[in-house]
């Protein structure tokens, strides 16, 4: 039902809230957020504690609209889907994301490859989260920012905090940006532009990479691209150092206790090869500790790989493995498709290797890689645009 079209004025709807609530049902009952109790606390708590004028806030929010279709996407489905790797990598390997990545590098190399002089993060990663996220600026999404954060904040329960901070970040964005806060578009989820960010992320970590002055996710690929690669420094990115390497399980390996330590790495080489772990070369890397992922498509065997430092910091973008490793395959892709080089330590298609059946105790129990959503998520998962 649509609900927040309606444009009543304050005093005719204080005395009609009472029917209106009857009528449409509580969480319609506000033709305009700036009539709800919830909503002047929360913008009487955010002037006092940044400064700003409350005026300007109430007149953006009451013009921000409730949007049913951002809850309908949010909300996860209450029957959760079969998880699919081979499904899901599709979406993100094919002929838009290869030819645009390539594209994307072709046009963007001198500043691709001053990104990753200044911040240690190669082209091709900063290309797979660009196609990933957006297939480089085509797929931004359409949701005004203001009122998708603000119906997130105020009627979706389950991560009301983590929008609110969201909101606020964009109020202060919109200051710091001379703009608009109204002026945003972007993902259902309140991401925005190119590289998707939440403003809060933005307000962190973005970087004015072209030197204009400005921060421009809107229209410039190149503050984009020292924004992620900015981003994934700052959260730990390792410069020349490995991300992922598929591996193999001896018979009878149980990955499970393995897998549940966690998508950080914490395992040692010596740990990984005493529980069955094998690399498909000669021996494991000599690259720290790891985490054992596991990649699953119904029907087929189970993929194994082990993620390092760079496929953690990878998943601080988006918190699942599945996000990783599209990324990185997609980086891989990119890396291959220009020089024929890998960025694979392990080469996916050894023969007879990669046939490595789960164990019984594995298909009995399989738990999500992705770590649980924290409430300072920087980028919250996104399924669609
Ligand atoms: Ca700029």
């Amino acid at each position: 039902m649509e609900c927040r079209i309606l444009k009543i004025p304050g005093s005719l709807l204080r005395l009609g809230v009472a029917f209106l609530t009857l009528a449409l049902g509580s969480a319609c009952a506000y033709a305009d957020f700036t009539e709800r109790e919830d909503v002047s606390a929360f913008v009487e708590e955010i002037s006092a504690r940044n400064g700003l004028d409350a005026a300007p806030i109430y007149a953006a929010l009451s013009r921000a609209s409730y949007l049913p279709r951002v809850i309908d996407l949010i909300t996860p489905p209450s029957k959760r889907g079969v998880r699919s790797w081979h499904r899901y990598r599709s979406r993100f390997l094919g002929h838009a994301h290869i030819e645009g990545g390539l594209k994307t590098w072709a046009q963007y190399e001198n500043e691709l490859r001053r990104a990753e002089k200044q911040y240690g993060v190669p082209p091709e990663i900063i290309l797979g989260i660009l196609g990933v996220e957006t297939i480089y600026g085509r797929n931004m999404g359409t949701f005004e920012t203001l009122s998708t954060l603000a119906t997130l904040a105020f009627d979706y329960p389950p991560r009301a905090e983590l929008f609110r901070g969201e909101l606020e970040s964009l109020f202060l964005l919109a200051r710091d940006q001379n703009r608009d806060p109204a002026s945003y578009v972007g993902s259902f989820a309140g991401a925005i532009g190119w590289p998707q960010f939440l403003p809060s992320s933005i307000r962190r970590y973005a970087v004015d990479f072209n030197g204009d002055g400005r921060i421009d996710f809107d229209n410039d690929a190149v503050d984009a691209i020292g924004s992620i690669a900015n981003y994934l420094r700052e959260h730990g990115w390792v410069a020349g150092a490995p991300v992922a390497i598929r591996v193999r399980l001896l018979p009878g390996t149980d990955p499970v206790p393995l897998i549940e330590t966690g998508i950080e790495p914490s395992l040692s080489p010596a740990q990984l090869l005493g529980a069955g772990i094998r690399p498909l070369t000669d021996s494991l890397p000599d690259a720290g500790e790891a985490t054992l992922v596991d990649l699953e498509t119904p029907g087929v065997d189970t993929e194994y790989w082990l993620g390092y430092r760079n496929f953690y910091v990878i998943t601080r973008y988006n918190r699942s493995s599945f996000y990783a490793m599209a990324v990185f395959q997609l980086a891989d892709a990119l890396r291959a498709s220009r020089d024929g080089s890998s960025i694979v330590a392990a080469p996916p298609k050894a023969k007879s290797a990669t046939k490595s059946k789960a164990s019984p105790a594995a298909k009995a129990k399989k738990p999500s890689k992705a770590a649980p959503r924290k409430k300072q998520a920087s980028q919250p998962a996104r399924r669609k645009k």
